[in-house]
């Protein structure tokens, strides 16, 4: 588990992710053009949470993307959400690759 300070240096660095602290979990909602977009930035967040045997919970409806990051293992945040949540944001800003 991490500690509650990079924790905090995490969501500071990054507003647009929340904590949720009744999960002790991460939060972020994407904003896409489309469904294409969704589900694309999805598969490629998929092929990486494979690779790591790190899975988010998410939720899609249409162009929304809602990703919550959390270890069940542990039981709180570690350093593979904070891992996990870098990844989605570096292909969220790559999105001209998706669009196409
Ligand atoms: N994903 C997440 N988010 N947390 C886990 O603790 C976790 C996982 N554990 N994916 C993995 C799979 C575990 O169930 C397997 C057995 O390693």
């Amino acid at each position: 588990m991490m500690n509650s300070d990079s924790v905090a240096e995490f969501l500071q660095s990054r507003p647009m992710w929340k904590l949720d602290r009744q999960r002790e979990a991460i939060t972020r909602e994407y904003v896409f053009t489309d469904f294409m977009q969704s589900f694309s930035f999805m598969t490629h967040i998929a092929l990486l949470a494979e690779k790591k045997d790190h899975h988010p919970e998410w939720f899609n409806v249409y162009n929304k993307v809602v990703m919550t990051l959390t270890t069940h293992d542990a039981d709180g945040i570690t350093e593979k959400d904070i891992e996990l949540a870098l990844y989605a944001d570096r292909i969220f800003s790559t999105l001209d690759f998706l669009a196409k």
